[in-house]
């Protein structure tokens, strides 16, 4: 039996369920460099393996990623191997970091000059005895989106559907997922669907409702995405229905917006930004608008 639970019940279990084990992703501390930079990566481990403390990390470098040197750590082998004299992987192995424990790992090197300003992944795998997890943390070589887009309190227009409110809340700094809110009305006389989104800080944007299973709470996908039924309003709102931004390539940062493109089953596609309000905001204050 499965029951939503009100937004006001809701409001503090949220901060909860975004950090359990399930979604914590290793991300990098900072994730932001350019071509022909220098960039210290710093790994932070979200948790071990299923209860099992992470005995081996293992990084494999990508492409055009030169002049590598890892940070050794006490009570950890430190190996890297790679040919003709570029590193290709580090491997810290030997050590423990208990299921609980928040350690960094640790490398600097240069982003060679000729990469695009895209994503650039680094695979890493988290080793605990037998199990293994698989990482794919990312450094963002573009700029911010130059292009904001609309603003975040205008109402934008797409097919019947009107949407306001979009906003997003701010990221503390090693936060590897981030929630999004937007109000969708249906001025139509059919039935539409939010089928997806999908934003430039994230490889994989979610839409998650929060739910009641067994009486413990959780977010989940909605893999059917969400309907926007004929002539209703439907609100995601922090404790509530949500966009789940997994695993972001930069921090949301207050004052700042967010591209996200709102895919439509009948609409279509929209792109709409989400004004980054302070940590912790509930969307409703409008003060940040005043003389708009
Ligand atoms: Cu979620």
């Amino acid at each position: 039996m499965i029951r939503t639970v009100s937004r006001v019940a809701l409001a503090a279990a949220s901060v909860i369920a975004i950090a359990s084990p399930a979604l914590a992703h290793m991300t990098f501390e900072t994730a932001q460099s350019a071509p022909g930079e220098e960039f210290r990566g710093v790994l932070v481990l979200p948790h071990g393996c299923d209860g099992a403390p992470t005995d081996t990390v293992r990084v494999t470098l990508p492409q055009g990623f030169v002049d590598v040197s890892a940070e050794a750590k006490d009570g950890w082998t430190l190996e890297t191997p790679g040919t003709d004299g570029q590193v290709g992987q580090i491997v810290w192995s030997g050590g423990a970091v208990p299921d609980d424990g928040h350690e960094t790992f640790a490398f600097t090197g240069t982003f060679a000059g000729d990469l695009p300003e895209t994503d650039i992944v680094f695979a890493v795998e988290q080793m605990c005895g037998d199990v293994a997890l698989g990482w794919e943390p990312a450094v963002s070589l573009g700029d911010a989106p130059a292009d904001h887009g609309h603003h975040g309190g205008d109402t934008i227009t797409v097919g019947d559907l009107e949407l306001t409110g979009a906003f997003a809340r701010a990221t503390l700094p090693n936060a590897p997922v981030a929630g999004g809110y937007v109000t969708v009305t249906n001025t139509g006389e059919d039935a539409d669907r939010l089928v997806s989104a999908q934003s430039s800080f994230s490889p994989d944007v979610q839409i998650h409702e929060m739910a009641v299973v067994n009486d413990v709470m959780q977010m989940r996908q909605l893999p059917e995405g969400l309907e926007i039924p004929a002539g209703e309003t439907v609100t995601l709102a922090p404790g509530g229905l949500h966009m789940m931004f997994m695993n972001i390539s930069a921090p949301f940062v207050e004052g700042e917006t967010v591209p996200v493109t709102l895919v439509f089953e009948k609409a279509g596609e929209v792109e709409i930004a989400l004004a980054v309000q302070a940590f912790g905001a509930s969307g409703m204050d409008h003060s940040a608008h005043e003389g708009h």
